[in-house]
C-alpha cells in the first residue's frame, strides 16, 4: 500500500490534524526541517517499528486520533507542546535489536515521494555527529550511517565490523540492502547506484588487519549502472598504502567493468564457473584480485598473495 499525499503544514501537529481528517489515513510522520514542514501520511502504519518522537520529527499512528471517530477535536488533543525546532540530532533513529531476521532493514518506507535530506551532505550541515540517519534516496526513506570527518561527510555503503551478519545473500538482497547499520550491512545496489549517480563518487575502502593495522584504497572515480546494466562497476583513479587489487587494469582476475554476481544470478566472466558462489555477493571475473563480501575479507597483492583482514568498510562521499 503507498501513502496518500504529501503536504507541507505549518506544524507537525497540522500534519496530523490532516491525517484525523482523511479517511483512509493510518499514520502520519512529520518533520521540522530547517523550518519548512515537511509531513508523509500513510494509509498503513508505519511498516518500520522506530520511535521517532524526537524534538525534530513526530510520528503519530490513527489510533492517538480514534480511528473510529476522527476529526479535529480528538486530534486536538496531541500535545502541541511535543513539537519544538530543535534541528539535527534526534533524526537519529533508535538502534533495533536483531536484523539478521529483518527483511530489507535499512529501507523504511518504499515509495515515499519527499522528505527531509538527500544526502549526508545535507545531515552534515545540520549536525557533526556520525551516526544513523534516514535520507530519501531513490524514492525511498533509507536508513544510512553518515561519518562525519576531517570536515567532510561520507556515507557508509559496506561494513563488516564482527561477522555477526551472513553476506551469503541473494540477488535481491544484494539490490535491498542488508544487515545492521550497527555493525554489519551492505546499503544496496540500487542505493549506492543512486549515490554514484548523484554525485557521491568518490570512494574509499578501509581495512583493518589482525595487529590493528590499517590500510586504505582511495578511488576518485567510481559508479555502478543500476540493476538493467546488473550494477556494473567503473572503478578508476585509485590512490592509498596497499596494492590496488580492486580498480587495476583488467585482466582475468580484475573487477573493474564487471558486471554483479550473487550465487542465484552469475553475470561473471568465466563460463565454467559461478564465482559468487563461494565468494558472495560481488563483481567478478575470474574470479577475484579482492572480495570484501567473501566470509574471509580478502585483498591481494603482488608481493603477498591474498591478504585477510579482519574487518573492511567502504564509504562514498562527493568530490571537493
Ligand atoms: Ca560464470
Amino acid at each position: 500500500m503507498n501513502e496518500i499525499t504529501i503536504e507541507e503544514r505549518r506544524s507537525v501537529v497540522e500534519c496530523a490534524l490532516l491525517c484525523a481528517e482523511t479517511e483512509d489515513c493510518r499514520s502520519v510522520f512529520g518533520c521540522k526541517l530547517e523550518g519548512e514542514i515537511i509531513c508523509t501520511l500513510f494509509n498503513q502504519s508505519y511498516v518500520y517499528e522506530m520511535e521517532f518522537n524526537s524534538s525534530t520529527c513526530k510520528h503519530y499512528t490513527k489510533h492517538r486520533v480514534k480511528h473510529e471517530d476522527v476529526g479535529v477535536e480528538e486530534s486536538n488533543n496531541l500535545q502541541k507542546d511535543q513539537i519544538t525546532t530543535t534541528p539535527a540530532a534526534e533524526l537519529t533513529t533508535t538502534t533495533h535489536t536483531s536484523c539478521e531476521n529483518q527483511v530489507n532493514p535499512l529501507v523504511v518506507n518504499k515509495g515515499n515521494a519527499s522528505f527531509g535530506c538527500r544526502d549526508c551532505d545535507c545531515i552534515f550541515a545540520k549536525t557533526q555527529v556520525s551516526g544513523e540517519y534516514i535520507i530519501h534516496l531513490e524514492d525511498s526513506l533509507v536508513r544510512v550511517y553518515c561519518e562525519f570527518r576531517n570536515g567532510r561527510s561520507w556515507t557508509v555503503i559496506q561494513r563488516r565490523m564482527n561477522g555477526s551478519v551472513s553476506f551469503k545473500r541473494n540477488w535481491k538482497e544484494y539490490s535491498e540492502g542488508f544487515g545492521c547499520l550497527e555493525t554489519d550491512f551492505w546499503i544496496g545496489n540500487d542505493f549506492i547506484h543512486g549515490l554514484t549517480k548523484n554525485g557521491h563518487v568518490r570512494l574509499i575502502i578501509d581495512l583493518e588487519d589482525d595487529n590493528g593495522v590499517h590500510y586504505y584504497a582511495h578511488y576518485s572515480d567510481f559508479a555502478i549502472g543500476d540493476e538493467t546494466e546488473k550494477y556494473k562497476l567503473s572503478v578508476k583513479g585509485f590512490s592509498g598504502n596497499i596494492f590496488d587489487a580492486f580498480g587495476s587494469v583488467c585482466d582475468t582476475y580484475c573487477h573493474n567493468d564487471m558486471r554483479f554476481s550473487t550465487y542465484d544470478q552469475d553475470n561473471d566472466g568465466s563460463a565454467r564457473k559461478s564465482c559468487a558462489e563461494n565468494h558472495n555477493g560481488w563483481w567478478f571475473n575470474d574470479c577475484y584480485r579482492c572480495v570484501l563480501n567473501d566470509e574471509r575479507i580478502g585483498w591481494w597483492a603482488p608481493d603477498t598473495g591474498l591478504l585477510i583482514f579482519k574487518s573492511v568498510k567502504m564509504a562514498l562521499t562527493k568530490p571537493l
